[in-house]
Parts: C-alpha cells; sequence; structure tokens
C-alpha cells in the first residue's frame, strides 16, 4: 500500500470545511466543534512527544523536581479535552472513560446540540513504556432539541449507529488522525512544523479478508470453546497459504485496530470466564471504532449483534467486540456460533 494515496495537499480543517458545505442546512458549528477538538489533539500530541521529558509521566499525586503536583498523562488528557471543549458552545454534555458520571458544560457557557464521548489516552499500560498510545472520540447529536437545557445521561447512551462523526488518533511514529463522518474513512498525519493534519489516506478500505488476528492470547485459558476453536484454526496451515495467521498484539486498541484497518485480519477482545462481557467499553471505545471499520467496509459484532445497534444501558459498559475484515470476522463468528450450538 503506498504511505500517500491522496494528492491533494488538505488540512483537516478544510476537509471538514468542504464535507459541511455538502449539506445545505450546515451552519458551520460542526467544523468550529472539530477545529477545537483537534485543538486538543495537536497538544496531546506534544505532550505525549514529551511525556518522558516534562515529568506529565508519572503517577497522580507525584510530586516531580520542582516541587510541583504531576498527573498521569491520561488525566492530563482528560483535561486537555475538557478545557478545549467546554467554552465552545456547541456541546451541551460530554462523557469520559476517566470521569465516573456525566461531565456537564460549566453553566458560564452555551450549550449547543452535539454531545462528545471520549477515551482521553487510550492504552494506558503502555504508556509509561513509549509504546503507541491514542485517543478515541464520538460525537452524536443531543436527543433533545431544546439548547437552552443541559445534556442528559440519554445523550451519551445512543446507540452507535446514530454518530455523527467519530475518529482516534494514534500517538506512534508520527500521529495520526482517523475520521468517518459517515462518509469514508480519511486518515490524516499531523505535520508538527507547521502544527497541522494533513490528509495522507482518503476512504480507506480494509482488505476483505487479512493474514492477522490481534488478542490477548494470555486470556486463552479463559476463553469460551468457540474462540479456541477459531484461533486453533488460524493457527493450523491451509493449502492456498492462507493460514497460518501472524499474532500481532499491542494492547492498545488504537493501535491494533489501526493496523487492522491498513492490513485486515481481526481484532477480537471475547468474553471469558472471569470477564463475561470482555474488557473494552461500548460507548468511547467499541462504538467509534465500529464507526470506523465498517465504514471503511469492515464488520464489528459482540458475537451476536452488529456492535451499532447496541442500545447502551450505562456509561462504562464493557462488550465482547470482534471487528475487523469482512470475512475474517464472519468466519469468527460462524467458529462462536458452532461451539454454542453444539
Ligand atoms: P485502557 O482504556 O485502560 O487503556 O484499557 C483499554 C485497553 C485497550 O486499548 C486494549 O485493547 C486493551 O485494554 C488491552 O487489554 P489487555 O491488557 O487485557 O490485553
Ligand atoms: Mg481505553
Amino acid at each position: 500500500m503506498p504511505f500517500l494515496s491522496t494528492s491533494k495537499l488538505i488540512t483537516i480543517e478544510r476537509h471538514i470545511a468542504e464535507e459541511g458545505a455538502l449539506h445545505p442546512k450546515a451552519t458551520g458549528e460542526f467544523s468550529h466543534l472539530l477545529r477545537d477538538f483537534t485543538l486538543a489533539l495537536r497538544i496531546l500530541a506534544r505532550d505525549v512527544r514529551r511525556s518522558g521529558l516534562n515529568d506529565v509521566l508519572g503517577v497522580t499525586e507525584d510530586v516531580n523536581v520542582h516541587g510541583e503536583r504531576v498527573k498521569r498523562l491520561d488525566i492530563h488528557a482528560n483535561e486537555v479535552i475538557f478545557r478545549a471543549m467546554d467554552h465552545g458552545g456547541h456541546l451541551c454534555v460530554m462523557a469520559s472513560e476517566e470521569a465516573d458520571g456525566l461531565i456537564p458544560i460549566p453553566p458560564e457557557y452555551r450549550t449547543g446540540k452535539y454531545v462528545l464521548v471520549f477515551d482521553p489516552l487510550d492504552g494506558s499500560s503502555n504508556i509509561d513504556v513509549n509504546v503507541s498510545i491514542g485517543t478515541i472520540f464520538s460525537i452524536y447529536k443531543r436527543v433533545d432539541p431544546d439548547l437552552t437545557t443541559p445534556g442528559s445521561l440519554e445523550d451519551c447512551l445512543q446507540p452507535g449507529w446514530k454518530q455523527v462523526a467519530a475518529g482516534y488518533a494514534m500517538y506512534g511514529s508520527s500521529t495520526q488522525l482517523v475520521y468517518t463522518s459517515g462518509n469514508g474513512v480519511d486518515v490524516f498525519t499531523f505535520d508538527p512544523t507547521i502544527g497541522e493534519f494533513l490528509l495522507t489516506f482518503e476512504k480507506i478500505k480494509i482488505p476483505s479478508r487479512g493474514k492477522i488476528y490481534s488478542v490477548n492470547s494470555g486470556n486463552a485459558y479463559k476463553w469460551p470453546q468457540g474462540m479456541r476453536d477459531y484461533v486453533s484454526h488460524l493457527l493450523r496451515p491451509s493449502d492456498d497459504g492462507m493460514r497460518p495467521y501472524s499474532l500481532r498484539y499491542v494492547g492498545t486498541m488504537v493501535a491494533d485496530i489501526h493496523r487492522t484497518l491498513h492490513y485486515g485480519g481481526i481484532f477480537m477482545y471475547p468474553s471469558d470466564s472471569s470477564m463475561s462481557t470482555g474488557k473494552l467499553r461500548l460507548v468511547y471505545e467499541c462504538n467509534p471504532m465500529a464507526f470506523i471499520i465498517e465504514q471503511a467496509g469492515g464488520k464489528a459484532t459482540d458475537g451476536h449483534r452488529r456492535i451499532l445497534d447496541l442500545t447502551p444501558t450505562s456509561l462504562h459498559q464493557r462488550v465482547p467486540c470482534f471487528m475487523g475484515s469482512p470475512d475474517d470476522v464472519d468466519e469468527c463468528v460462524r467458529f462462536l456460533h458452532a461451539a454454542e450450538h453444539q
């Protein structure tokens, strides 16, 4: 795959403004919201890069060499996003992995028609060791059209198919922003010298089948039979050379999904005997990723239902998840179901 699949020189702001201009009723508010959000991502890209240097890294309540309290990078990321998004007048409420309840818009600011849910820094176990981490987000329209009232839990618990936009930033060897507003998936790469996210892949498509599976195999002893059967199948050589599959697992969902999006294959976090709903959170991890994967031509399921059709019942609800190339996900589901019906 070429590193550059577009010849356009275009920033994300311009791209979003052009997408907005296609909608006759667009007010430009959504573009402004995303402009505020990408400011937070720019700041976080800088802070993640410097994290080994500036004492942001460390444990909450630690004291740095200057005698100041230092914050964990994930708490810091949460605050940066809040401070970029609370005053723009575009949001009515937010929810984050780092906050137990809803994050209201402070009363001194106007409320708007959108809802933001996010995982400020995904891949927490990789933060301290300079392995790729990321930020995941979703945007919805508020349920109650009365813009003067605060947003509610109902706004944050909408099924994923109602997402207006979703994306993730991956702070890897470069910072990339992968974004969809339901019109395909575009990838923007951050150029720190000009401070802009530039379009680098346009309308990316996931291969219909890959040769990589991604799962925490350390949990294999707790997996349901269908999972064990499926992974055994992937590891058995086939005459057509399509198997065995390779295993790749970073342990940061953003990085594992990013690779899956480009190379194809399947990413899984199944339920097991100790985690009946798996580990990953529906609202701000699985739903945005499912939207992106589907928009790229892939599939995302909890083993029984399309992730985007699930109606969340709580902010931090967990669901099993299987997502990636459509043929791989279909095959996985066949194995899961076969074992359930034995
Ligand atoms: P986090 O939000 O605390 O970082 O947890 C979510 C992460 C995902 O990024 C990743 O896919 C998963 O947890 C890895 O979990 P495990 O270490 O159990 O394999
Ligand atoms: Mg996370």
